[in-house]
């Protein structure tokens, strides 16, 4: 799979990548990512890609040329099937949506700053708006690495039995069950009995158990149909 990522802020999108499961599904060859600084394509010497609003108020707004000279140069090297625009006033992410991006071959993520993108490019371009919560984060950066960080590791190969996605809180709309490890007793505290048992079907029994119980308590939107 290949992402390629549209920002004016590079630098906040190199580290995410390149630690742990996601630097393993590059190393691989499973994914790869590109971040393209979007002043490539500024509308003049001075790198300008934002302009005010129409209408007036606060705020930048970034300007349609740069954006859509970033999005047609792109396209001309891979057909994207989406071309996402991080934003929060998109559709919510969830396990479902990952899930299902991480099925595709191209995609190409555009990052919103300051007030966003001009609406013209949200209606040519974009084919799915996401937001990562009921929050403002002050860019779409982090929202990215958000959103590639959920695909990347899910990706065929990238995860191992140990690590397997399969038991991840969400995969099967239940919260993950509570973990433990050495010591069996830690200042007191002690490792249920069940765990130290050796029964593997006692064991994964439990484990439901508490998922169940953790989903009731914590999240009981994700047992309703
Ligand atoms: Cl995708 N962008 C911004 N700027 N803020 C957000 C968001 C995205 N998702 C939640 N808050």
């Amino acid at each position: 799979m290949k992402i390629d990522i549209l920002t004016v802020l590079p630098e906040l999108l190199e580290s995410p990548f390149q630690h742990s499961i996601l630097k393993r599904a590059k190393e691989k060859g499973l994914l790869e990512i590109r971040v393209h600084h979007l002043r490539q394509w500024a509308v003049n010497e001075y790198g300008q890609v934002d302009d005010y609003q129409y209408g007036g108020g606060a705020g930048m707004v970034m300007m349609p040329e740069p954006l859509a000279n970033a999005i047609e140069a792109l396209s001309k090297e891979a057909h994207y099937d989406e071309v996402i625009y991080m934003t929060p006033d998109g559709s919510l992410l969830d396990q479902r949506m990952s899930n299902q991006l991480s099925l595709k071959e191209n995609i190409l993520i555009i990052c919103g700053h300051y007030k966003g993108i001009d609406q013209r490019i949200r209606d040519q371009f974009v084919t799915l708006e996401v937001s990562i919560g009921s929050y403002v984060l002050s860019g779409g950066e982090l929202a990215a690495a958000v959103l590639v960080d959920t695909i990347g590791r899910l990706l065929p190969g990238v995860l191992n039995d140990e690590t397997s996605a399969l038991f991840d809180s969400f995969q099967d709309d239940l919260l993950a069950p509570p973990v433990y490890t050495r010591p069996a007793d830690f200042r007191g505290a002690k490792v249920p009995e069940i765990l130290l048992s050796g029964d593997p079907k006692k064991i994964e029994d439990w484990r439901h158990e508490q998922s169940l119980q953790r989903t009731q308590e914590r999240r009981p939107d994700l047992l309703e149909p």
